[in-house]
């Protein structure tokens, strides 16, 4: 039986390389793609979103758009990273589905509380605000949901400052209300994720297979490489928001340990850090882990066999 995951995404680059592994994967079952604004505006997002479902060939899965803003700070987006778009490099096609009416948070209330008990996994990928708002909305979706299986964070490492990462630091109170409330959390945080590096050779096994997606991706690719390495001084950039939906996938190429973890609000030099407790044994009951050694080669080879998976969507298309 395929895992079942919502997937809350701000594409971005490595959020649409996270769509790609998703929808290219048997393992998965994508029940539905909701938007948060982050790396882009909201309405940039959303409309990359339902630019790579063209390109994948993603179909009969609700795409629904979310939060514009954090839940109470300004919006901050991360250009240079991404471009102006969001989604800078690969021409990106004309959506050719129309979005769910509802709001993200409303879509994932309702997903989470129709389907059995224990068998939706959330898997953020930008900031936490959709999430946030949805245990709001229905604090009930907490005791429901299988496990939040998150890109964000990270235990030694940060990136938008020393010690913060992007996702949780531009909405810390949304990361923190996520991490304390209860349910299992996954972070897989930058400890991780910056072992998932796109070297010369992954990027060409990728182009190899000859697809639009494979294209597609090596275009996304070339114009992250340089990017991570104008902005951020990266050889080869890390390709970050795959490695949550890896973790669905196939658990064992990544090595996780239990151990506390709070979200830092209030701090001068410190917002938005995650705070891990890594001393020992974590206390019996401890629902939060962190992710922090990743099988690079098997993750690759996940990604590239999602890739091949997918076929030229474009190409197939009959109508
Ligand atoms: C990546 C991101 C934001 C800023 C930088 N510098 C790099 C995005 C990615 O989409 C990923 O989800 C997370 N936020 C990594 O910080
Ligand atoms: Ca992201």
């Amino acid at each position: 039986m395929p895992t079942k995951i919502i997937l809350d995404c701000d594409p971005g680059h490595d959020d649409a390389m996270a769509l790609l592994l998703a929808w290219g994967s048997p393992e998965i079952e994508l029940v539905g793609v909701t938007t948060v604004g982050g790396n882009q505006t909201i309405d940039k997002v959303t409309r990359n979103a339902l630019a790579v479902a063209r390109v994948a060939g993603i179909h009969g899965v609700p795409f629904a758009k979310g939060a514009a803003h954090p839940l109470l700070r300004p919006v901050e987006v991360a250009e240079e990273i991404h471009g102006a778009s969001g989604l800078d490099g690969p021409v990106l096609p004309e959506p050719d589905i129309e979005l769910d009416p509802r709001h993200a948070a409303q879509f994932i209330v309702d997903t989470v509380m129709a389907a059995e008990p224990g068998t939706i996994t959330l898997v953020p990928t930008g900031p936490l605000t959709n999430i946030a708002l949805a245990m709001r909305l229905e604090p009930a979706i907490v005791g429901r949901v299988r496990e939040v299986v998150l890109m964000g964070g990270g235990a030694r490492v940060g990136n938008w400052s020393p010690v913060a990462e992007f996702n949780i630091v531009v909405d810390p109170e949304a990361a923190a209300a996520v991490f304390a409330a209860g349910w299992t959390v996954t972070m897989v945080g930058l400890d991780l994720t910056h072992q998932a590096l796109a070297t010369d050779e992954v990027v060409a096994a990728i182009r190899e297979i000859g697809t639009g997606p494979a294209r597609f991706a090596g275009e996304l690719m070339d114009f992250f490489t340089a990017a991570y390495r104008e902005v951020a001084g990266f050889d080869h950039p890390p390709v970050h928001d795959p490695c949550a939906v890896a973790y669905v996938i196939d658990p064992t190429i990544v090595r996780a340990i239990p151990a506390p973890i709070a979200v830092e609000t209030r701090g001068e030099h410190t917002l938005g850090m995650t705070v891990v407790d890594l001393r020992g044994p974590a206390p019996e009951g401890t629902r939060t882990q962190v992710a922090l050694e990743l099988d690079a080669e098997r993750f690759w080879g996940l990604v590239l066999d999602a890739i091949r998976a997918l076929g030229d969507p474009l190409v197939e298309r009959v109508d």
